[in-house]
């Protein structure tokens, strides 16, 4: 379990800090353990507070796809401080962020750059609750989108559910603004508009799962995402801060050829700084401010610094043949995975879109929040730690995705092989 090192650290950061981090999930409660300080990182490796060294499957919770300190990265970033940290004030940078992001995304002709994937789909929500003058919004049971109160919550029994807080601190009477239906169940979505379609603003999803685990979407929902919405008047809005440029250059709905109202990106066009953006239909994005009555601010959006270090990221992704090597790699875990489990016998499900993953601690497959939720999670706390012994760094819930990157070299494969073997052999 954690080092020495780390658990004093961890003593004292829980002093000053709510559980000891910056974060919930970080904390290891979801896998039993407790966290392993991060010293620095290179490439695909995490180096602990101890030195110990570990191949590194979270990748920040997805921005890192290039690895860590990629030194293009690291020169964009110093060569930005050096002229100045922020301003408050319009820069170039911003302008080029937002045409590459049009570029790569055609569906946000027009964007706003925030600085969390958070502010991103708070953003791009009241957008939708002010172009449509609706007030509800769907999400789906087990689908996470950041912070805000009215996202903060869980679904009833039953298929089309009104929102009840998933948090302490959400009021009733917001968290009731909320509908919730099931992952991939577009019956459900059905039934959710024929009821209360025209008081629909938006829809949010992702377009490929990932903090239930990682769920592909099926094709039908895709249809009736789209169909429902444009039926009824209201917006889809794609929650792209995990998908975007991760598993396409052009995000999820390049792979699935999905045309959403509105797009939420964060993480990887950050390049480990903070940034998030949101954006869609002209005519949708020409009514926030100061154009238009839809309020939203930022003192960091758009920050030089963030700015440079994404802009950098996704120049790298354009080269030939990155999705190709991202998908190889994440082939080769995906069989990695398989081929231990199976000769331990322990059963397990991986799912995977390109470069991200999830080895769900169940025989069948993972279609919605009920089915990961159906997962041996003690045993995939045991296989945590197992792994992290044996020098691999693996999310620390059932209920995230794994994410590969182009620094993952031969090495780190092999490293990470001989850890599948002794951690399921451990089970
Ligand atoms: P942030 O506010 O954490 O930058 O982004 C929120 C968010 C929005 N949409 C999607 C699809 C997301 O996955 C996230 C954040 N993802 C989690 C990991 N599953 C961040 C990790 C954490 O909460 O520490």
């Amino acid at each position: 379990m954690a080092d020495p090192v780390s658990k004093e650290l961890f003593n004292r950061a829980f002093k000053v800090i709510p559980g000891g981090v910056n974060s919930p999930v970080r904390a290891f409660r979801a896998v039993g353990g407790e966290p392993i300080f991060i010293r620095e990182a290179r490439g695909s490796v995490l180096v602990g507070a101890d030195g110990s060294e570990y191949v590194d499957y979270v990748g920040s919770w997805g921005p890192m796809i290039l690895g860590h300190a990629h030194p293009e990265v690291v020169h964009a970033i110093q060569q930005a401080a050096t002229k100045g940290a922020s301003y408050g004030a319009p820069t170039e940078s911003e302008i080029i962020m937002a045409e590459r992001i049009r570029d790569a995304v055609p569906s946000m002709e027009m964007s706003r750059l925030v600085s969390s994937g958070t502010e991103a789909t708070m953003g791009a929500l009241r957008v939708a609750r002010g172009y449509t003058g609706r007030d509800l919004v769907v999400k789906c049971i087990g689908g996470y989108h950041g912070g805000a109160d009215y996202l903060l919550v869980k679904g009833g029994s039953g298929l089309a559910t009104l929102g009840e807080p998933d948090s302490a601190g959400v009021p009733a009477a917001i968290a009731e603004t909320t509908l919730l239906v099931p992952y991939n169940d577009g019956y459900a979505l059905e039934k959710v508009f024929a009821e209360r379609g025209n008081e629909i603003a938006a829809v949010i999803f992702e377009p490929v799962a990932g903090n239930m685990g990682c769920i592909p979407p099926d094709p039908i929902w895709l249809d009736a995402l789209r169909t429902q919405t444009q039926n009824h008047g209201a917006l889809l809005v794609c929650d792209e801060v995990m998908t975007g440029f991760r598993v396409a250059w052009g995000g999820a709905q390049a792979l699935y050829d999905i045309r959403p109202d509105l797009t939420c990106l964060g993480k990887i066009i950050g390049g480990g700084l903070p940034v998030g953006a949101y954006g869609g239909r002209r005519e949708i994005m020409e009514k926030v401010a100061p154009l238009g009555p839809v309020y939203q601010a930022g003192t960091l959006s758009g920050n030089p610094l963030a700015v440079a270090a994404g802009l950098a990221t996704i120049e790298l992704l354009l080269r030939p043949g990155v999705y190709e090597d991202l998908e190889r790699k994440g082939d080769e875990v995906q069989a990695l995975l398989e081929q231990h489990a199976q000769r331990a016998g322990v059963p397990i499900t991986v799912q995977r879109v390109g470069s991200m993953l999830t080895a769900f601690f169940r025989a069948k497959p993972v279609r919605n929040w009920d089915e990961a939720a159906d997962t041996d999670r003690e045993a995939f706390g045991r296989w945590h730690a197992a792994l992290l012994e044996n020098g691999v760094y693996w999310p620390c819930s059932q209920f995230e995705a794994a994410f590969v990157s182009l620094a993952h070299d031969a090495d780190s494969l092999s490293k990470t092989g001989r850890a599948f073997r002794a951690a399921f052999a451990g089970l």
